[in-house]
């Protein structure tokens, strides 16, 4: 009978080894004693601060710990004093926000320091779903939204929803994102109409304890797509009527509504040019309407046209002029670079020149560019290379960290959004390590100087536990050697091998076009009749002469765009950064690199450096087999030799390619190829790559 009961609770704990599918997060530790908590006020974000501290506390056995809600001169926002056994802020928010600091520290060992004041970077830290109403996610690799199950068919909410929803929200205000955009920026014009609206509610009811405001993706012609008005000119008195009644409508039935986001004149998308408008006209319209409720407006700077001689500098030459046009409630919303998520791109130069207007920063969270939910990607190194951008906006320093967050310009808002990757699979994101990209973006936003290495570092230990949490934790030094060392290099490393195996040394937007998926190599890709600038070759520019860009002044001058120095250093190839080199400049096949190799040997060399970065991941991996459970250890084990796979088809399709042009021979001491370009070309590497 012992026997029987010893071997079922083995089984049981196997099993429970096995089922381990990610859907915990980061969010693992279990109490180990009981905590005293003394707060003298009561509420449902309160609620939710208390049970956290007995659920998590990992302090001493029967602490007394004390929450109080009281201003302080040196707490902003919601942001907090922080002690080991009081936590105070302005507000309940803040509370929430200090727990979960506290916690934290507890489990990560990281100490904590008498009355520590901790502010967010940014007022509004938000993430942007681009989740449809029918249900899918544009861009999306974690399977369905979360939100939204095909609409069209009602607007149901169930209890799982519910459910599912509090993880979400309990998630966010863990790393202290603060807003959530519904929906995607193609909105569906169906946004707006009262039964959604109804559907939005119920969402943001469940998200608000936890602090997460809601906003929403609006078509800019709603006005006559659901309106039922014969235009949706800005200026027009009943345009102007019907949005105010919009957002009457939207703040009766949703108090702390956040505001809107839209994409306007970007990609077939309906916009105040329309109507001969400006994009400040349209802008100022709608926060005109929302202003009286506290809301704001994110309006996006990703314009480009079908015929410009380069996209790049778009961006700017439609904003910059408007710069002091836009109301103080209104937010452009920025890419972090000038073409669109790429692996490796400088920052767009909007950063640091709009002075007179709120300016915040959009992050890709979900690996649209960066091998999807396949392969392993740590984005964070790439977001601090963006935010540590010394943008030269008032000499040095004026980083792009400062440019947004209020401490250059005084914005009346300040935020900043990342494209989510979030779906209804049971890890999330899709790929256990993508998780690691979701906290990083909130703890980015909440502290903009934080590094990429110490986010690992948190992540790992928060997300990892020993495989045996009886015998093994992760202080043993045994852990923090053979798994946390290595695999927190692998994640440091991940984002240049990706660079390196897809679009070294500045190339960008190389992709295969087939089914726009942007996942692998296309370099060739050119069917006729389609956009020029939707054609790898518009960016490569490779011919018999050279390679890369010229956004030199004797180019399409993109460098002008830059401040001083910089200009004069990208515009020199001489001092132009080499990561950023294909980027600016169109060179010859035999230009000679700063370590003595023509640039044709060069990109063959980083090429296959990529690839040989993901073999040696996977031995990394493979390694560390002992202290990961079973369904973690082999998902990431199984995605890493697909990883693997497709770096070796980028590197043999874009070498294979580029050697028609260079005419030049693969250096001989690295790895031949092993797939015939011929091959790459004829497949549909959708399929091929499945
Ligand atoms: C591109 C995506 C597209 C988005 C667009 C955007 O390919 O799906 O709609 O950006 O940001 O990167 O609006």
């Amino acid at each position: 009978m012992k026997n029987k009961l010893i071997c079922l609770i083995l089984l049981a704990f196997s099993l429970n080894l096995q089922a381990e599918n990610g859907h915990s997060l980061w969010l693992r530790a279990k109490s180990s004693g009981t905590v005293n908590i003394v707060c003298a006020k009561s509420s449902l974000t309160l609620a939710i601060a208390k049970q956290e501290l007995e659920q998590g506390w990992l302090g001493q056995n029967g602490a007394k710990i004390v929450l109080t809600v009281k201003k302080d001169k040196a707490i902003e926002n919601d942001g907090y004093k922080l002690s080991e056994n009081e936590i105070q802020a302005n507000t309940e928010l803040g509370i929430l926000y200090g727990v979960y600091e506290l916690l934290r520290r507890q489990q990560t060992g990281e100490a904590i320091i008498q009355n520590e004041i901790c502010n967010p970077s940014y007022q509004r830290r938000i993430l942007n779903h681009w989740d449809n109403l029918d249900g899918t996610v544009e861009r999306g690799y974690a399977g369905l939204s979360i939100f939204w199950h095909d609409e069209e068919k009602g607007y149901a909410v169930t209890d799982k929803d519910r459910a599912l929803w509090t993880e979400y929200a309990r998630a966010n205000s863990s790393i202290g994102i603060n807003g959530a955009v519904l929906n995607n920026v193609n909105s569906s014009k169906l946004m707006l109409t009262s039964e959604c609206l109804e559907k939005v509610k119920a969402i943001a009811e469940v998200l608000r304890p936890y602090g997460i405001k809601t906003y929403l993706s609006v078509k800019f012609s709603s006005p006559s797509l659901i309106g039922g008005l014969q235009t949706s000119d800005p200026l027009n008195p009943e345009v102007i009527k019907w949005w105010k009644e919009k957002a009457n409508e939207i703040y009766n039935i949703i108090p702390d509504f956040g505001g809107f986001l839209i994409k306007a004149n970007s990609e077939g998308q309906p916009g105040p040019q329309d109507f001969g408008r400006t994009h400040a006209d349209g802008a100022n319209m709608l926060a005109d309407a929302v202003k009286p409720f506290g809301g704001i407006i994110m309006w996006r700077a990703f314009v480009y046209e079908a015929n410009s001689n380069d996209r790049a500098c778009q961006a700017y030459k439609e904003f910059m002029p408007l710069d002091g046009q836009f109301r103080d409630n209104v937010i452009i919303q920025v890419k972090n670079g000038p073409v669109d998520f790429q692996p490796r791109e400088p920052f767009t130069p909007l950063f640091g020149a709009m002075k007179k207007t709120s300016v915040m920063p959009e992050l890709q969270i979900t690996q649209e560019y960066l091998g999807h939910s396949v392969q392993l990607v740590y984005l964070a190194t790439m977001w601090e290379e963006f935010l540590k951008s010394d943008t030269y906006q008032e000499g040095n320093g004026s980083t792009v960290a400062r440019t947004t967050d209020g401490s250059i310009f005084p914005q009346k808002y300040t935020a900043i959004a990342g494209v989510a990757n979030i779906g209804l699979d049971s890890n999330w994101c899709g790929h256990h390590f993508a998780q690691a990209n979701w906290y990083a973006f909130g703890r980015m936003a909440w502290n903009n100087q934080l590094t990429s290495e110490q986010i690992a570092d948190e992540w790992l230990k928060l997300t990892f536990s020993a495989k045996d949490e009886k015998t093994t934790t992760f202080h043993a030094a045994d852990w923090q050697k053979n798994f946390l060392v290595p695999v927190k290099q692998l994640m440091m490393e991940s984002r240049e091998a990706a660079v390196n195996y897809s679009m070294p040394l500045g190339l960008h937007h190389i992709f295969a076009g087939l089914n726009n998926t942007h996942y692998g190599p296309g370099p060739w890709f050119a069917p006729k009749g389609i956009r020029k600038d939707w054609t790898p070759a518009y960016y490569h520019k490779a011919d018999s002469l050279g390679i890369g860009f010229d956004r030199t002044s004797k180019g399409s001058d993109a460098v002008s765009q830059y401040h001083e120095p910089l200009k004069s250093l990208f515009n020199n190839v001489e001092t132009c950064p080499e990561l950023y080199l294909l980027w600016f400049h169109h060179l010859p096949w035999d230009y000679k690199m700063k370590n003595g190799r023509i640039l044709w040997d060069e990109l063959c060399y980083t090429y296959d450096k990529g690839v040989n970065e993901v073999r040696q991941f996977q031995k990394t991996w493979d390694k560390v087999e002992p202290y990961v459970d079973v369904q973690r250890f082999s998902e990431v084990q199984s995605k890493l030799r697909r990883q693997c796979r497709d770096a070796q088809v980028w590197k043999d399709g874009c070498l294979l390619y580029f050697q028609q042009f260079s005419k030049r021979p693969i250096p001989f001491d690295i790895e031949r190829p092993v797939y015939d370009l011929n091959y790459l070309q004829k497949t549909d590497l959708t399929d091929m790559l499945k």
